[in-house]
C-alpha cells in the first residue's frame, strides 16, 4: 500500500488478532482476467494459425511485435554466429549456469528400467523414453529471459528429446536476443520460432509450413499463452500436452529474528520486480516492532533504488506481511498458500524443510537468495504458481520423458496369475478376455 508519505509497504496482518478466514482471504492471489474473456480472444488466434499457417503467424508478429521486416517465422539451426555475438562475461555466465543445470538434471535420469517380479514368472517393467519433439516457449515482454531458455532447453537436451523447438517473440527489428540464440545453439535446438503469445503456441501445436509440430509445449507465459496451451492440449486433433498452467511469479519468505532485514527485503523485491501482477508474501515469525520496521525501511529504500521501481510499487500494492507467533504457524500458512518459491531465513532452516508440504522450490538459509535458483544454481526456475504447487512439480527431467511399462510372463507365471484374470473377466462379463487366458492354459494341459 502506498501510504500518504509514499512509503512502499506491504499490507500487514497480525494473525493472533484476526480470524483465520481473514488471513486466508488476504493470502488469495490477485484475481486474473476471467478465463472466458481470455479464451474469447485466444480461440480465433488459434483458428487463424491453423488455417493460415506461416502467413498468419507473420501477420500477428508484424502486428504485436511490430517486427514488420520479418519474412519468415522461423530461424533454423545452424544459427549464424553473427546472431550470437556476446561479451565474454555473458558467455561465461551462461556456460556456468548451463553446466550446473545440466548436472542437476542429468542426475535425475533413471539409471535402469524398473523390474519387479510380482509373482513367480510374472515380470513387470517400467522404462522411460524421451518425448520426441518439444516446443519451449520463452516469453518476451518487459524482460529478455535467456535463463528461461536454459531452464527449458537443458533438461530437454539431457532427456534426449530429438527435436527441440524454441519460440520467443522477436524484437521490433525482427531479431532475437543473442543470448537466447546462444542458448538455443548450446542445447541443440532445431529451430527458433520468431513469434510470441497464443500464435506461437498454436504454430507449435499444429505445425505450419515452416514451424515444426511438437508433442509437448512447455514454458511460462502470460494469460494468453497459458490459455492457448490449455486450449491446444484439450484438442485431440493437436495431440499435444503441456507442462502446467502458469500464473504470475510469486515468493513467500519466512523470516525470524535471525534473518538479516536487508536480505529479506532484497528477496521480496527480486520477485516483485518481475511484474505488476507478481505477489510477494512475508511471514514474520515473532519479530519485534523494531525488527519489522527494519524490514519495512529496507524494502522502501531498496525499492526506490531499483530501475523497475514502478513495477515493484504495483506488485507490493497487492502483497502482504503476516505476523505469526511461531514457525509452526508460519509453515501452516505457507503450505496453505503453496508458493512458487519459498525462502527460509530462520533458525535451523534446514530442519524446517521437512515440514514443507506445498512449494515449487525452496531456498534455504541466509546465503541462498532466490535469484541463484533463477539463473545458475542448477535447480529449475520454471515452477508451479498460483497455488498449483499443491499438485504440480516444477519442470524437471521427468517433464521431458514418458514411461512405458511391459509385462512378460512365463508359462508358470500365466498358471499362477491366470485364474485371477479369468475370474475378474467373468465378473465383468468380458468373455474374450477370459478366453485369452484359458485358450493358452488349455494348449498345454491338452
Ligand atoms: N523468478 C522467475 C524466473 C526468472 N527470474 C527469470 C529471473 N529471470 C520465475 O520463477
Ligand atoms: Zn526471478
Amino acid at each position: 500500500v502506498v501510504s500518504s508519505t509514499g512509503k512502499i509497504q506491504m499490507r500487514r496482518y497480525q494473525t493472533s488478532q484476526e480470524k483465520e478466514e481473514t488471513i486466508l482471504e488476504a493470502l488469495k492471489r490477485p484475481s486474473q482476467r476471467s478465463s472466458e474473456a481470455i479464451f474469447g480472444i485466444v480461440n480465433p488466434i488459434i483458428k487463424a494459425i491453423r488455417e493460415g499457417g506461416d502467413k498468419a503467424v507473420l501477420e500477428y508478429t508484424h502486428k504485436f511485435e511490430k517486427a514488420t521486416s520479418l519474412t519468415s517465422p522461423v530461424l533454423n539451426a545452424p544459427f549464424p554466429p553473427a546472431l550470437m555475438q556476446l561479451p565474454q562475461q555473458t558467455i561465461d555466465a551462461i556456460d556456468i549456469s548451463f553446466e550446473n543445470i545440466r548436472r542437476f538434471h542429468a542426475a535425475q535420469q533413471e539409471e535402469k528400467p524398473l523390474v519387479v517380479e510380482t509373482m513367480p514368472g510374472v515380470i513387470c517393467s517400467r522404462f522411460s523414453r524421451p518425448i520426441e519433439r518439444v516446443g519451449l516457449y520463452v516469453p518476451g515482454g518487459t524482460a529478455v529471459l535467456p535463463s528461461t531458455a536454459l531452464m527449458l532447453g537443458v533438461p530437454a537436451m539431457v532427456a534426449g528429446c530429438q527435436k527441440i523447438v524454441l519460440a520467443s517473440p522477436p524484437r521490433a527489428d525482427g531479431s532475437i536476443t543473442p543470448e537466447i540464440v546462444y542458448v538455443a545453439h548450446k542445447v541443440g535446438a532445431e529451430s527458433i520460432v520468431l513469434a510470441g503469445g497464443a500464435q506461437a503456441v498454436a504454430a507449435m501445436a499444429y505445425g505450419t509450413e515452416s514451424v515444426s509440430k511438437v508433442d509437448k509445449i512447455l514454458g511460462p507465459g502470460n494469460q494468453f499463452v497459458t490459455a492457448a496451451k490449455m486450449i491446444v492440449s484439450n484438442d485431440t486433433s493437436a495431440g499435444v500436452s503441456i507442462d502446467m498452467p502458469a500464473g504470475p511469479s510469486e515468493v513467500l519468505v519466512i523470516a525470524d529474528a535471525t534473518a538479516n532485514p536487508a536480505f529479506v527485503a532484497s528477496d521480496l523485491l527480486s520477485q516483485a520486480e518481475h511484474g505488476a501482477d507478481s505477489q510477494v508474501v512475508l511471514i514474520a515469525v515473532d519479530l519485534t516492532d523494531a525488527q519489522l520496521l527494519a524490514i519495512d525501511d529496507e524494502l522502501h529504500n531498496q525499492a526506490n533504488a531499483l530501475p523497475r521501481v514502478d513495477i515493484v510499487r504495483k506488485a507490493i500494492d497487492h502483497s502482504v506481511t503476516l505476523i505469526v507467533n511461531d514457525i509452526q504457524e508460519a509453515i501452516r500458512y505457507s503450505n496453505a498458500y503453496a508458493p512458487e518459491h519459498l525462502i527460509l531465513q530462520v533458525k535451523d532452516a534446514e530442519a524446517v524443510v521437512q515440514h514443507v508440504q506445498n512449494a515449487g522450490s525452496v531456498f534455504i538459509g541466509p546465503w541462498t537468495p532466490e535469484s541463484v535458483g533463477d539463473y545458475s544454481a542448477g535447480v529449475n526456475h520454471s515452477l508451479p504458481t498460483y497455488g498449483y504447487a499443491k499438485q504440480y512439480s516444477g519442470v524437471n527431467l521427468g517433464s521431458y520423458v514418458k514411461h512405458i511399462t511391459s509385462a512378460n510372463l512365463t508359462l508358470d507365471g500365466l498358471r499362477a496369475v491366470g485364474p485371477a484374470v479369468m475370474e475378474l473377466a467373468r465378473v465383468e462379463e468380458l468373455e474374450a478376455h477370459r478366453r485369452a487366458v484359458s485358450i493358452r492354459l488349455a494348449s498345454i494341459t491338452g
